[in-house]
């Protein structure tokens, strides 16, 4: 009989598993002993940065990752990305250890009887197995469940006793063939009724949102807008680039107010959200719903996204296979009003004290190829950066998608690892580079080719561009003096260089697109006041 580790490496290779990030302690040991030689740890310093690179890893790769922690204080450290992995819909199986199940409920030390209440409300499931042998199937249980639409995490408490405990191999042996299928696609019914909305429609416009990211949902996204002829918008604080940048049907993205959604797509009579909550605002700011006469549908893989939202008509599906449907059915020759394509501004980089974030986005723009992944999580001047950004291929931008601070720095090591070869940037603040600042070692100990791009404005800027919204006039906090980014990075074995004329940067930035291993560039900019 095989034990249930040797059963549950057998599983994890089945499944595509066979890279855990972790960050170990006691209770992790026996699951991690025997370590297969096919298998790789990849080892975070903090388990934050842990749950963040597996985020980035599961993003970019489209599939579930796994994750070790360590009991309740490692998951609890983990818990900020969770949030994010939560709202993005990131596959994750999380798991940590528990204590020795003979002294669980004695209150031993690195003992939680509640474990599996830890990360609630995170997670879709979280399960801690009654016997030994039934953790194969627990597992088994918490892959497919983190698959299926909504994707997201989903947790499972491991007692370290169970690891060397034996399975009869009857009860698990067909665990490993199980294929878990979720079928969206919509009834011909309702596709002839979303079309004939749609046709009726005068001035339709499409708003997109993270779940159409991914190779199968994208290109057929793009072809329904120009089918329709109507404007695009992304949908507000958007975690990833669901629709080209430089697309002349593009308008921007929306901003996450009630009554800043309504004025941008005033004017219109139908909107169609397509893989986006219906709407992820940000600061209140009253106003209608939607123009006066407008009406919604909006297609989604979220039930609770559906039932959520305060107006318009859902369809909880497949959102990439209703596109496809909507394609077949919809004739082609529309023609629309024409829509102004964007205006991108042209700036001059400046070689003065700071940099505008308008210069040094636009020399992002033009240096870094679009293929090569981005993360942002520099927060003050995200208008900035949707205005200059160039994407066009899908999975080639990750922010934190519940905007957790610390998803940034490692996201991108799990970006990189994805495809190891092809380098990755990461743009973050210099506030938010401390959140998530020890994903540095884990980078520079596997050489990836990562370029994290430090905007140093000493502060937590973003905090105070809402001064005036929230009707504050100050507030403690918020000043980062006498952080070095270049001189932490070298700490942590990567280089870096602080970068001050304009020629200085666009040469480090064109230099990211053919890294070899990691490096830092900080470069000074403006403060919002
Ligand atoms: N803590 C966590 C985990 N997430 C957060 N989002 C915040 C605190 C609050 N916060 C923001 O929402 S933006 C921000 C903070 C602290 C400032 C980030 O500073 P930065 O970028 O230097 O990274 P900017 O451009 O100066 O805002």
């Amino acid at each position: 009989m095989a034990t249930v580790r040797e059963t549950t490496h057998d599983l994890l290779r089945t499944w595509g598993l066979t890279t855990i990030f972790g960050n170990p302690g006691s209770n992790e040991l026996p699951f991690l002993d025997a370590f297969p030689e096919d298998f790789r740890y990849v080892l975070g310093l903090h388990e934050g940065a842990v749950l963040a690179m597996a985020d980035g890893y599961a993003q970019a790769t489209g599939r579930p990752a796994f994750v070790n922690l360590h009991s309740a204080a490692g998951l609890g450290n983990a818990m900020g990305n969770l949030t994010n992995a939560r709202a993005a819909h990131t596959p994750l199986v999380v798991t940590a250890g528990q204590q020795s199940r003979a002294m669980v409920g004695l209150g031993a030390v690195l003992a939680e009887p509640q474990l599996t209440r830890v990360p609630e409300p995170h997670v879709k499931w979280s399960f801690e197995p009654v016997r030994a042998q039934d953790v194969p199937r627990a597992l088994s249980e918490a892959f497919h469940l983190a698959a299926l639409p909504p994707a997201g995490p989903v947790f499972v408490s491991l007692p370290l006793d169970d690891w060397t405990e034996k399975v009869d191999p009857q009860e698990v042996a067909l665990l490993a063939h199980r294929r878990v299928y979720s079928a969206g696609a919509a009834s011909a019914e309702l596709i002839s009724e979303l079309a004939g909305r749609l046709l009726r429609a005068k001035a339709p416009v499409v708003v997109v949102g993270p779940d159409v990211d991914d190779e199968h949902a994208y290109p057929l996204v793009v072809g329904l807008a120009e089918r329709l002829c109507a404007p695009v918008w992304t949908a507000p604080v958007p975690p990833r680039c669901p629709f080209p940048t430089r697309h002349p049907l593009w308008q921007g993205v929306l901003p996450p107010s009630i009554a800043g959604v309504s004025e941008c797509i005033a004017g219109h009579d139908l909107i169609l959200a397509l893989g986006a909550p219906v709407f992820r605002y940000h600061i209140y700011r009253p106003g209608p719903w939607l123009p006066p006469g407008a009406e919604l549908i909006a297609v989604c893989s979220d039930p609770q996204e559906a039932s959520r939202a305060a107006f318009g008509d859902a369809v909880v599906a497949d959102v990439g296979a209703v596109v496809g449907q909507l394609l077949d059915r919809l004739p082609d020759g529309r023609t629309g009003p024409h829509h102004p394509p964007r205006q991108i501004a042209e700036v001059p980089t400046p070689d003065g004290a700071t940099f505008s974030a308008n210069a040094v986005f636009a020399e992002l723009a033009r240096c870094v190829p679009v293929e090569v992944p981005l993360v942002n999580e520099s927060t003050s001047n995200t208008v900035q950066f949707w205005a200059h950004l160039n994407r066009s291929r899908p999975r080639t931008l990750f922010f934190p998608a519940a905007g957790g601070l610390g998803f940034g720095l490692p996201a991108a090591v799990g970006v990189a690892l994805a495809d190891p070869v092809r380098p990755v940037v990461a743009v973050l603040g210099d506030g938010a580079f401390q959140y998530g600042v020890t994903g540095l070692w884990t980078a520079a100990q596997l050489r990836l080719p990562i370029t994290f791009l430090i905007l140093r404005n000493g502060g937590y800027e973003g905090l105070r561009s809402f001064f005036g919204s929230l009707g504050v006039t100050g507030a403690p906090g918020l000043d980062l003096p006498d952080l070095d980014a270049v001189q932490i990075a070298a700490g942590y074995g990567v280089p870096g260089e602080h970068v001050t004329t304009g020629d200085a940067l666009a040469k480090a930035l064109r230099a990211a697109g053919a890294a070899s291993g990691p490096r830092l560039i900080e470069v000074p900019v403006d403060r919002v006041s």
